[in-house]
């Protein structure tokens, strides 16, 4: 029989999710102490598994007030909250829900990118405001023809790519490797391919080896027509580069899922009419965030059982 864990849950999950683990489980609520110092001293010790989130941070002092921890399972396929050097140090496994994601983010994706480049948002606004009878919404820009460059080719990169050539745009792609099964050109340089491409798609992971990847330079390579979309991460694009290049109109347009600081959005970004704007919320169906709740469970199901992870992050 499945044992009886006590788990710590970091933070709000679905409300599924929590019962699910109310009832099988012995459950504390980390974000619900009065005082989180004193609670991680006195009751620390005996958690075993971390429940959590990308919004939520699991970084080294949390892992070392945890000491019988054996397994953080995080909602969410971005782990760069997690601090993933001090769970290897403590032999804290660490597990994610990839894969169940990528339609639905992908979606939102190719969704942002037709609310910029066909104004859809901004026309929206312009028949509620009834400035039709007055003057015509501006002309907007095709799709089919145009470089989609997506930055970081995983399992979300991929269902952009396939969505990316149906709508007849040629796909080129960046990353840490060159992908042998794919037909698109790969780039090795990301100015390179900012240069090539006419709208860059980030799916990248988030975390230090991608801190400011889109720079001011990666946007200037992007050019004066370059449109971009973040369903990453917000620390992977330098955000102070990015409001100053859509001020000046170095580049088009950006839609945005991703910030640097979430849930802040600066002054600057919102005074801007060349950037959709989107409270990440890519990953965000009823399907989704249940298939994503399920696999979370199946990983804590798992690991009750002493059985092998479905997804641990490698
Ligand atoms: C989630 C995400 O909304 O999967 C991810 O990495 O950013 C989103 O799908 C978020 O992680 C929920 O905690």
């Amino acid at each position: 029989a499945p044992r009886r864990l006590k788990i710590l849950i970091a933070g709000p999950l679905t409300p599924r999710v929590m019962h699910a683990l109310d009832a099988a489980h012995e459950t504390a609520r980390l974000w619900t102490q009065p005082d989180r110092a004193a609670f991680l001293a006195e009751q620390g010790a005996q958690f075993e598994v971390l429940a959590t989130g990308g919004a939520y941070a699991t970084d080294a002092a949390l892992i070392a007030a945890l000491p019988a921890l054996r397994l953080v399972a995080s909602f969410g396929v971005g782990v760069d909250a997690i601090d993933l050097d001090a769970a290897k140090a403590h032999d804290v496994a660490v597990t994610n829900t990839p894969g169940v994601l990528n339609d639905c983010v992908a979606d939102y994706a190719l969704g942002l990118l037709l609310a910029l480049s066909r104004r859809i948002v901004e026309g929206d606004r312009f028949v509620r405001e009834g400035r039709w009878r007055q003057t015509k919404l501006p002309l907007g820009a095709k799709l089919g023809g145009k470089v989609c460059g997506v930055v970081g080719m995983g399992g979300i990169g991929r269902a952009i790519a396939r969505r990316a050539e149906a709508f007849g745009m040629q796909v080129v792609y960046f990353g840490p490797n060159r992908k042998h099964d794919l037909p698109y050109p790969y780039f090795d340089s990301l100015p390179a391919m900012a240069e090539a491409a006419d709208v860059l798609m980030l799916s990248l992971p988030g975390g230090a080896a991608t801190h400011h990847i889109v720079d001011a330079g990666v946007l200037a390579a992007l050019g004066p027509r370059g449109l971009l979309v973040n369903v990453a991460r917000g620390g992977v694009v330098d955000q102070d580069a990015l409001i100053a290049a859509l001020a000046k109109r170095t580049i088009a347009g950006a839609a945005l899922d991703v910030f640097a600081d979430e849930p802040s959005v600066p002054d600057a970004m919102l005074a801007l009419d060349n950037v959709v704007l989107s409270p990440h919320t890519a990953s965000g169906t009823h399907e989704t965030r249940a298939a994503m709740g399920d696999l979370l469970l199946a990983n804590i199901a798992a690991f009750a059982r002493g059985d092998a992870l479905e997804t641990p992050v490698v």
